[in-house]
């Protein structure tokens, strides 16, 4: 049985993380098989990713813990380093990418959906760095990641003092975009997902990719990436057509990916 599950669902491309015997935990395994799915991806036809955890209860809770126990320093900066060129793929891939938490996402759980362009959760969702508390630090990008994306003072104490988070104060912090009753949070990113299915895929992935290469460098800079990432948008067939759809008030509007 595949630890990583891929389906396409229409133009959704379904990553299911499949060890729920262990909670999802992710080994060095599950992190290949998730590098080796994101190369199967059909970016021409795929328009958009959920990545979301097998079972009820828990979306990944954490690297594993069993395999890491033993390991060297050497061994764990290289483990480090393969969790994060992982997650780098999914947070700079071409298409749009979307959490959809199910229950535990701790420690590597965490830092995956962190990499994800859009995190929702059900109800029962825990967020979590207890790295600290296992007598290591986050190692597949928490200590940059959740910074940038709840704040430093935030993030600083979820990792300083290892303590778990329910859904409701992950939303209130902006963790996530909205927290769904359990059992309903595929379908809520599967709904999302149709929404970014039905824009133009050039101008969804231009913008993925301004915001990308953009959010680390200064305003001037970023807007340089965004003039281009507009410019390349026109003179495209789909440019054309959603701007003529406007104009002619036609609501039907064929995107061919050109
Ligand atoms: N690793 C390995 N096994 C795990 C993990 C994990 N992260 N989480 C759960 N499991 C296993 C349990 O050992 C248990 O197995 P078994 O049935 O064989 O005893 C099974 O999953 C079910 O778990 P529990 O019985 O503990 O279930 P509970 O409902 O009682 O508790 C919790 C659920 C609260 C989620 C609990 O399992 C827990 O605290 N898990 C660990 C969470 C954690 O600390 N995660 C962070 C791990 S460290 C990390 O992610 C670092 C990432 C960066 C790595 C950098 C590389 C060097």
């Amino acid at each position: 049985m595949s630890l990583v599950l891929y389906e396409v669902e229409d133009s959704v491309g379904i990553i299911t993380i499949n060890r729920p015997e262990v909670l999802n935990a992710l080994n060095s395994a599950v992190l290949d098989e998730l590098r080796d799915v994101l190369r199967k991806v059909d970016i021409n036809t795929v328009r958009c990713l959920i990545v979301t955890g097998a079972g009820d209860k828990s979306f990944v809770a954490g690297a594993d813990i069993a395999e890491m126990k033993n390991l060297n320093s050497r061994e764990a900066m290289e483990f480090s380093v393969k969790g994060n060129n992982v997650f780098e793929n999914l947070a700079k891939f071409p298409i749009p990418v979307i959490a959809a938490v199910n229950g535990y996402a701790l420690g590597g759980g965490c830092e995956l959906c962190l990499s994800c362009d859009i995190r929702i959760c059900s109800e029962n969702a825990v967020f979590g760095q207890p790295e600290t508390g296992l007598g290591i630090t986050p190692g597949f990008g928490g200590t940059q990641r959740l910074i940038r994306m709840v704040g430093e003072g935030m993030a600083k104490q979820m990792i300083y003092t290892a303590r778990n988070i329910k859904s409701d104060e992950a939303y209130r912090i902006g963790l996530v975009n909205s927290v769904h009753p359990v059992g309903e949070v595929l379908n809520a990113a599967k709904k999302i997902a149709k929404q970014i299915a039905a824009n133009a895929p050039i101008a969804v992935r231009a913008s993925k990719e301004a915001i990308h290469r953009g959010r680390l460098l200064p305003i001037e800079g970023g807007k340089l990436v965004e003039e281009r990432a507009f410019g390349i948008c026109f003179e495209t067939h789909d440019q054309q057509e959603g701007m003529g759809a406007f104009l002619e008030k036609r609501k039907e509007k064929k995107f061919t990916n050109n």
